[in-house]
């Protein structure tokens, strides 16, 4: 063992003092308030032959959409395990507790992030703590405000105001430009019900006999779409004779209500919605429901090129736009077997 004289002892105290006062200082600087340590990850990206670990940060995990997009991240990472692990958060539908799980993320030095952000505004902090931190963040299925490029790499999902679009000229279409639609809209400020409320508005502006009796949200899920159409049924009566929910879930719930209260949907009400889940497709089969633009869910597969390709150095587009179907009672039968 070394042995220290007095004097030793004192510098040794001395430099030890010095190490800690300055090590916090370095770290901050490193990972850019991710308090995780720059230093630390540094440490970590330089090992070699190490697998690169993928978060996902993932809004809510209810309803069959979400489910299937989060199987979908699961699977390919596990096809792809020789390169990548992933760790997977759920926000439980809480945008603060989103923003705080990105924010781990940052701190645990993760090499890239996929964000499902549930709504367009209140992530810059946590966009900008990856940025600082370098680690590169991909928003799937929903926008944020900002610029690609900039405040994140690249957006990959569908284009929202051409589904909005679909929905409304299929109407318009099956009604001959006259209708009482009432419109079931998505979670307030997320960019997915902004966008598919202005794409429908769009294709019925034309036709002065739809007119929208109410729009009102019913927050993407079934319970809500179905309380606030029960409630929607007794001011507008028999006025309604069409229905436009911004997903699936929201239409089945709307169903019911309707079937509930005498209606016939699909028959005396036309239904006409957005992602083209199983129970969906069912229901277009049993004739309740009408017809269903495909927003697909599967993002695992291309989520991940797009990461490799961002790796390789390859130029993005700011937008990697999906290309969705379109489910109505000539082909809706033929893709359960395949739906989620
Ligand atoms: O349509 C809906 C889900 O953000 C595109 O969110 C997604 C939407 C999807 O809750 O069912």
């Amino acid at each position: 063992m070394m042995r220290l004289n007095k004097a030793g002892m004192v510098f040794v105290a001395a430099l030890a003092a010095l190490v800690l006062a300055v090590a916090p200082g370095c770290r901050k600087e490193g990972a850019g308030g991710g308090g995780g340590g720059g230093g630390d990850c540094r440490a970590k990206r330089e090992q070699k032959d190490r697998k690169l670990v993928v978060g996902f940060s993932q809004m809510e995990n209810n309803g069959p959409w979400r489910i299937a997009e989060t199987a979908s991240m699961k699977d390919e990472a596990r096809k792809r395990a020789d390169r990548f692990e992933l760790l997977v958060t759920d926000a439980q539908g809480n945008v603060a507790k989103q923003v705080s799980d990105v924010e781990d993320l940052v701190s645990q030095c993760v090499d890239a992030i996929f964000l499902a952000p549930r709504e367009a505004t209140g992530f810059e902090p946590a966009l900008q703590a990856a940025k600082a931190a370098g680690i590169p963040v991909f928003l799937i299925d929903r926008e944020v405000k900002g610029t690609a490029g900039q405040d994140f790499v690249a957006f990959i999902g569908s284009d929202f105001v051409a589904e909005g679009k679909r929905a409304g000229e299929w109407l318009a279409q099956q009604t001959s430009g006259k209708a009482g639609i009432i419109e079931l809209l998505g979670t307030a400020g997320s960019s997915v019900a902004d966008d598919r409320h202005n794409g429908f508005v769009d294709a019925i502006k034309g036709h002065p006999d739809m007119k929208v009796l109410a729009s009102q949200t019913g927050n993407f899920t079934r319970a809500e779409g179905q309380r606030v159409m029960e409630n929607l049924i007794q001011a507008h009566q028999k006025n309604i004779t069409a229905v436009y929910a911004h997903n699936d879930e929201m239409a089945l719930g709307a169903i019911q209500a309707l079937k509930d209260a005498g209606r016939q949907p699909g028959k005396d009400v036309l239904v006409v919605s957005v992602d083209g889940q199983r129970t969906a497709l069912e229901a277009i089969a049993r004739g309740e429901m009408n017809a269903t633009v495909e927003c697909n869910p599967r993002f695992g597969p291309i989520a991940f090129d797009t990461l490799e390709k961002h790796l390789r150095g390859e130029r993005l587009d700011p937008k990697i736009i999906m290309t969705d179907r379109f489910f109505d009672q000539s082909n809706a039968s033929q893709f359960i077997s395949e739906a989620y």
